[in-house]
């Protein structure tokens, strides 16, 4: 493992140095853009459209346009909102399954200027690019395949040509889109067919539109549906899955839901999961449930469930009929990130004096240090072969914990199956939580243990672990 690596700087001299090679990346691996998304850990949806005015959660496709008319409309209100919530990526409906457009496309007149709202004049999704870039905010869009409006829907090739050229616009015009949601939702047409959806043609054009986008769907390409819409990851949650058993988004199978929820160790696709739910009983507004917005405490569990068991959680907040976000929405939003920011805001291990079973290489760059130095590119590695060993912590005196964090270094691909925790009474370790997966971000809540030594013990591992990061942390009482 030792070898002598010659380095040659810029200058042009020729250093010799005794290195230690890295652990090779072990199975499917996240692109540089995988990984960003996932480091967001939380985003933004935007349901909003022709819904938000008929108190529906589905379109027909029948409604007028001119009822679309949201009089206080302030795409900067949204995006101060998910700021203060700490959210750095927004999604917005585009077009829902009712076939009307947020934008004014050049392929329908059912669109917002068909509508009074701005004279006929408005473009919601300038507006929020607009109000993202000056926040410095990314904006996500989505786009529903399946329109009940549109009459060559059904008709395969037509329709298809026509949802790509919706979508060229969209990813043309409005700067950089982060992130393509496709929704997997597919009916039947006016003409009684069954639409065929063209994907392959679909994810190729946003290739080339917009290369660093990462798109979303049942069958990903980049990041898959977590399998339910109540913002709840599986455990174990792999980011690998086995492409064959979610072939294309919305395709049948008793076992999909089951798959998308867990992943497969040693997937052959990095495919991480995106946890979907809404702040409210619906995904669009509706008067009647301004007074059921969930509360911080669910929203903290949340988050725990989905950015803590290697999900990301995309957390719908939907705008009124005003155009705003409603007051308890915006209030949530802003208490939720305090929540959460109290429990993170200490790390215990950070610093701290570390050993480990097991060490690749001399210690310097691998060594167990590498895991409590609060760099997430930097990680505690073991030898090749070695699937399990631990990673001690001495707090350096005994204090009161009631979270731990443990994250893997994902670009060398997700390996650890299982783990404890255990702390030093005096005379022996003893186990307080157990979890299997790690991947991105592994997050376990337990009752308040003191201790001033505590060990992360990797049980099992597909690969020799690579530990990016453990932290420690006291979460204030209720
Ligand atoms: C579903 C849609 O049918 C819902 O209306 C909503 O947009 C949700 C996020 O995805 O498939």
């Amino acid at each position: 493992m030792y070898k002598l690596r010659i380095v040659v700087v810029a200058s042009g001299w020729i250093a010799a140095t005794a290195g230690v090679e890295a652990p090779r990346p072990m199975g499917a691996v996240p692109t540089a853009a995988q990984i960003a998304w996932q480091r967001g850990e939380t985003n933004l949806f935007l349901h909003f459209g022709i819904n938000t005015f008929t108190d529906r959660e589905w379109g027909t496709g029948g409604e007028d346009p001119k009822i679309f008319n949201p009089a206080r409309l302030d795409a900067r209100q949204w995006v101060r909102a998910a700021k203060a919530g700490g959210f750095r990526t927004v999604i917005l409906t585009a077009k829902h399954h009712d076939g009307f457009c947020l934008w004014p496309s050049r392929t329908t007149d059912h669109s917002v200027k068909s509508s009074p709202w701005r004279g006929g004049k408005g473009d919601v999704v300038r507006e929020l690019a607009d109000a993202c870039r000056e926040a410095g905010i990314k904006l996500g869009l989505y786009l529903s395949p399946w329109d009940r409006h549109e009459k060559t829907y059904g008709d395969s090739p037509r329709y298809n040509e026509y949802y790509k050229n919706q979508m060229t616009e969209l990813l043309s015009s409005y700067g950089p889109i982060a992130e393509v949601w496709f929704d997997g939702a597919c009916g039947e047409g006016p003409n009684g067919k069954r639409q065929e959806y063209d994907w392959q043609g679909y994810w190729a054009l946003v290739r080339r539109l917009q290369p660093q986008a990462v798109m979303f769907s049942d069958a990903g390409p980049d990041v898959r549906w977590i399998g339910n819409e109540r913002g709840i990851a599986g455990d174990p949650c792999w980011a690998t899955i086995d492409p064959g058993k979610v072939p294309f988004p919305g395709a049948p199978g008793a076992d999909i839901i089951n798959a998308l929820q867990h992943g497969d160790p040693g997937g052959a696709a990095w495919r991480p999961g995106e946890s979907d739910v809404s702040i409210r009983p619906g995904w669009f507004w509706h008067k009647k449930e301004d007074d059921k917005v969930r509360s911080v405490d669910n929203l903290i569990d949340l988050y725990f469930k989905s950015v803590g068991r290697n999900s990301l959680l995309l957390l719908n907040v939907p705008p009124n009929d005003q155009g705003l976000l409603s007051d308890p929405d915006v209030e949530r939003l802003a208490e939720f990130r305090a929540g959460l920011n109290a429990i993170f805001r200490d790390d215990l291990a950070l610093h701290v004096k570390a050993a480990a079973g097991n060490t690749r290489g001399d210690g310097r760059r691998f060594g167990p240090a590498r895991a409590i130095d609060g760099d997430e590119n930097s990680y505690w590695a073991t030898d090749d072969g070695v699937t399990s060993s631990w990673l001690e912590v001495d707090l350096g005196r005994s204090v009161g914990f009631s979270v731990s964090s443990v994250q893997e270094a994902i670009a060398l691909g997700q390996r650890v199956a299982s783990y404890h925790l255990d702390y030093w009474d005096g005379s022996a370790w003893r186990e307080f939580a157990r979890g299997t997966t790690i991947g991105h971000k592994r997050l376990d809540r337990f009752e308040p243990v003191t201790a001033r030594r505590v060990r992360l013990v990797i049980d099992k591992a597909l690969a020799s672990p690579a530990i990016a990061a453990f932290s420690l942390y006291l979460a204030p009482d209720k």
